[in-house]
């Protein structure tokens, strides 16, 4: 059998451990997308390139290596972009791969051309074009290894039309994976970090999306409870703490203050762990600047004015946490206040959890949520007024159980990255929590689970209007405008994709259903009304919680 370069990079592919590829051929590449189906790897036909971006976005996420996303050239390839940009700014690994117009006419207006590699290289962290077989290789390997060494990201590679339909020499062969290994950290940043923290009279940990990356989760528990350090998480960090620790002070990003913030409040010291300064910015829990700063990473931070680093250890996360509990004898322990930050929102779900009103309220809709899903169960929750909720109130027990994009969060994710995540962890319940607004953004990928048989839940915090764009108009112009919208009766749109609807009439309703749902094997879409007119009420709260302090 003659080899053709459409088989040798599918067997690079094969060569990365890649089993999916998520995507929508195109004319330009029908021959990468046959070499698929003659291989190992499953393809897995997408109804809109978008929603196959977060497919492979959300595969890499929960998986770290690196999600593979295919599409045509030109318009294919531009629809790709979101997820590509939202893989990069949550550092995530992707792999983009789309088609271009051949060589013989890249460098004239031809019919598809747009300059592919130019308009994916910042949202990237490398663009190239394939520029013979010959290359496949080298720039595979390459594609891997950039976009899952830390901090990971999205690679873009343009394959022309030319070179996918062409021949490559036999002899080619995929380049041996190898996985650059974080470093030990060094001895005088330990000690150096070590005084700090021995000065200190309130330190915390600011635990990110690296921590969970990174499985520092042992080694994050036993820094807590050696040295008596409460642990707050970023959005992207949920669980790399488990919620029910008692160290666990709960997550810093909501709009406003939250009880989370009397712990940043009262500290003179913040051990960022893993932290990325795009999942949340820094002002907000070091508003004058003067808080000192240990840095533990796997690469150097980002500047900025609010996070003047005392000291960076880069090097493995647990490694650093390890070493440096070591060197450090335990203080006193929590400052009261931190300590009640746990109990305030335990409160506020428990109340929640007893709320009988209908339309339901965000906090018995997280609270129901909660008790219906496992504690490995996976839960997207996509960008609205609901992921404001879900990320300040749901208690997570293990990192990547629940996935918010805070990096460029973005609307649509959810249900495309559940059906990704479902594939990945095929023993973990999947549940897709989206605003009516996201929703609409992506519902066609119902098709898709459907077709291919894969197991989600979606559930819709039914609003009828872009709900966080309302409640931050209300809180900011007094008054809103342009946020309304109707819906189609979802049960109906669930049937006719084969899929099972639920509508909720009462409060009562939704843990039942939800249970039912995340028990069917299919694909199953639940319309929970909700009433966020707790939305001003819980800033307000808030507020009045700030000026008492
Ligand atoms: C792709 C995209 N478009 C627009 C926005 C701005 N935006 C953020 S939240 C939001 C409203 C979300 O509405 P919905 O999905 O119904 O959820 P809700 O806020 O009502 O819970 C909008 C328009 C965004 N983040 N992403």
């Amino acid at each position: 059998m003659r080899a053709t370069a459409a088989t040798l990079l599918v067997r690079c592919l094969e060569n990365e451990g890649v089993s999916f590829v998520f995507g929508i051929p195109g004319e330009e590449n029908i021959r990468l997308i046959q070499a698929l189906a003659e291989s190992e790897i499953r393809y897995v036909l997408t109804r809109h390139e978008q929603a196959a971006s977060f497919m492979a976005e959300m595969y890499g996420r929960v998986t770290g290596r690196a999600g593979v996303v295919s599409a045509t050239l030109g318009p294919g390839a531009i629809n790709l972009q979101l997820g590509v940009a939202d893989a990069t700014t949550n550092s995530t690994p992707l792999v983009a791969l789309s088609a271009q117009v051949g060589h013989d006419r890249n460098y004239k207006e031809s019919h598809q051309f747009i300059d592919l590699v130019n308009l994916f290289a910042p949202i990237t962290q490398w663009s190239a074009s394939v520029p013979s077989a010959a290359a496949i290789p080298e720039m595979v390997r390459k594609a891997f290894k950039i976009a899952e060494t830390e901090r990971p990201g999205a690679v873009y590679l343009a394959i022309p039309e030319d070179i996918n339909a062409g021949q490559a020499d036999p002899a080619l062969e995929p380049l041996p994976r190898n996985v650059p290994r974080p470093e030990a950290p060094a001895p005088g940043q330990i000690e150096r970090a070590a005084n700090l923290l021995r000065n200190s009279r309130h330190p915390i940990v600011l635990a990110g999306h690296g921590a969970a990356r990174n499985h520092a989760t042992a080694a994050l528990v036993e820094f807590a409870h050696k040295l008596k350090i409460p642990v707050a998480t970023t959005f992207h960090g949920k669980g790399a703490i488990p919620d029910d620790d008692p160290y666990a002070i709960g997550t810093i990003g909501f709009m406003r203050r939250d009880y989370v913030n009397f712990g940043f409040d009262l500290t003179d010291l913040i051990i960022c762990v893993g932290y990325e300064l795009q999942e949340f910015d820094p002002a907000r829990v070091n508003p004058d600047g003067r808080k000192r700063i240990i840095y533990v990473h796997r690469f150097p931070a980002e500047v900025d004015v609010h996070f003047s680093i005392d000291v960076g250890i880069e090097g493995d996360i647990s490694a650093s946490l390890r070493a440096l509990a070591e060197a450090v004898q335990p203080s006193g322990g929590m400052a009261d206040p931190i300590a009640s930050a746990p109990a305030l929102l335990a409160d506020e779900l428990e109340h929640g959890r007893q709320d009988n009103r209908f339309p339901l309220t965000p906090a018995r809709i997280v609270a129901d949520t909660r008790t219906a899903l496992g504690r490995d169960d996976v839960v997207l929750v996509d960008t609205g007024a609901l992921k404001m909720w879900m990320a300040r109130l749901y208690p997570t027990y293990a990192p990547n159980t629940c996935l918010i994009s805070n990096g460029l969060s973005t609307m649509g994710f959810a249900l495309p990255g559940a059906l990704a995540v479902s594939l990945a962890l095929p023993d973990r319940k999947v549940l897709a929590a989206v605003g009516d607004g996201g929703f609409l953004m992506n519902l066609q990928e119902i098709e898709t689970a459907v077709r291919e048989r894969i197991p989600l839940t979606v559930l819709i915090w039914e609003d009828e209007a872009y709900g966080l764009i309302k409640w931050k108009m209300d809180l900011e112009l007094g008054r809103h405008c342009d946020i309304a919208f109707t819906n189609p009766d979802f049960v109906q749109l669930a049937h006719s994709f084969g899929a099972s609807g639920y509508r909720i009439e009462s409060a009562e309703q939704l843990l039942p259903t939800l249970r039912e749902a995340l028990a069917e094997d299919g694909v199953s879409i639940i319309a929970c009304p909700v009433d966020y007119s707790e939305n001003l009420r819980l800033t307000e709260r808030l507020g009045e919680l700030d000026a008492a302090l």
